[in-house]
């Protein structure tokens, strides 16, 4: 039976539910190949570990020049152990690349040859991702020119509106919305609100996301006197509710705990569960979409769902994504909401990860609903092949599908 589970997981087509990957109509935000690869944040925090490269020098460099010194630090000079660096092993391996090179001059040469569009293709395919999910942010001036050209990504892509703009820099928004000509100000007084929301329609209807999306603080506290609740009140939340999109909420990260790390320079705390439970329980008729930063509040995420159907839990994020963490999680979950959650997103930010983050990740889920099926079968009851390959449809596309209203595969 472990051989069944353990297929019928890897033959599922999974929805990645959040990501930072970019189609090839995006451009220069489609990233791609071996130094997009070995540039990633998680990878730079690791080197400044095991380098006398200082912060500065290291930022002077080039995409290359970076790329070349985190191969040499991490998996010519070490081991790569760490989760992060195995990925990158895991995608060398999947073309047939040497791991042990002592330059990347083959994998660059590697990449360079293969047709970007077919390449997509090819790894969308082998990763088994049938839909993924982008994070879209309407503040982002490139990213806002993309879209107001009329680009229409890959049917493969959808998009979320990703409001931590809106409601972790309001006055930097407020003043950036302003100088586009909409009257808005930073205190929220006159039309500004009815404004703010117009602002949103319009970018629904540019983007039409499957979610709207936030990341918050690990200080986030609802409700509360301040601005973050009142755009919650009467721009988000009114937002989510006429549109029928669900709020997704990241909770617990810190950021620029480290600023001489630039974009690897975030950190994470415990954060307050019962910020989500107001949330959950004054707004039954939105759903929302959860994760946590902190393993210390995953226990209470469970807890909380099993008190509010309008909440689903999801993914085993960024610092959470080893396969000790994501294994103890899954079988968490599995113990208190049955198959009622989204295991996994893959966060990944460059098209290849999609290979290392999904196959880690599918073989650690596997060995955890295996032992859920023999806990169950030791009870008295075993499951047949049907029912396993219902589960895994329901965690890996159907309970998202279901929450945003919408069939994708
Ligand atoms: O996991 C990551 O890559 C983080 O940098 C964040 O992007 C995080 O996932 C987020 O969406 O804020
Ligand atoms: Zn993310």
């Amino acid at each position: 039976m472990s051989g069944a589970v353990e297929t019928i997981i890897r033959t599922t087509p999974v929805v990645d539910i959040h990501t930072h990957v970019f189609p090839p109509e995006f451009g220069a935000m489609c990233l791609s190949g071996i130094d997009d690869l070995l540039t990633y944040h998680y990878l730079i925090a690791e080197t400044f570990r095991s380098t006398e490269v200082s912060h500065a020098s290291f930022w002077k460099m080039n995409k290359a020049e970076r790329a070349d010194l985190v191969w040499k630090t991490l998996f010519v000079d070490n081991t790569p152990l760490s989760e992060a660096t195995r990925g990158i092993i895991s995608v060398l391996d999947a073309f047939g690349l040497n791991p042990r090179a002592t330059t990347l001059a083959e994998a660059r040469t590697f990449f360079h040859s293969r047709d970007l569009k077919k390449h997509f293709d090819w790894v969308m395919d082998a990763a088994l991702v049938s839909t993924v999910v982008m994070t879209n942010d309407p503040f982002n001036e490139h990213e806002a020119w993309i879209w107001k050209a009329g680009t229409i990504p890959d049917q493969r892509f959808h998009a979320s509106l990703r409001l931590d703009a809106l409601l972790n820099h309001w006055d930097d928004a407020a003043r950036q919305l302003a100088g586009e000509g909409l009257p808005v100000n930073a205190g929220l007084s006159g039309g500004t609100t009815k404004e703010v929301r117009r602002f949103l329609d319009n970018w629904i209807e540019r983007m039409q996301p499957l979610y709207l999306a936030v990341s918050l603080s690990v200080d986030f506290k609802f409700p509360e006197d301040d601005i973050t609740t009142r755009l919650l009140r009467e721009v988000v939340l009114p937002t989510a509710r006429d549109h029928k999109l669900a709020l997704a909420l990241m909770v617990g990260v810190r950021r620029g705990v480290n600023p001489a790390l630039r974009s690897a320079g975030d950190g994470l705390g415990r954060a307050d569960i019962t910020a989500l439970e107001r949330l959950c329980a004054e707004n039954p008729d939105v759903r929302f979409l959860a994760t946590f930063l902190s393993r210390e509040n995953q226990h209470e995420l469970c807890v909380t769902a099993r008190k509010f159907n309008n909440l689903m839990p999801f993914g085993c994020w960024w610092f959470l994504n080893n396969p000790s963490i994501v294994s103890e999680i899954t079988r968490e979950r599995l113990e208190l909401l049955g198959p009622s959650f989204i295991p996994q997103h893959s966060d990944a930010r460059v098209l290849e990860q999609l290979l290392y983050k999904w196959g880690h990740s599918r073989q650690v889920i596997a060995d955890a609903l295996f032992d859920s099926y023999e806990h169950l079968r030791c009870s008295g009851r075993a499951v047949t092949r049907e029912e396993i390959v219902r589960d895994v449809t329901r965690m890996f596309s159907g309970n998202f599908e279901e929450w945003i209203g919408r069939s994708l595969v």
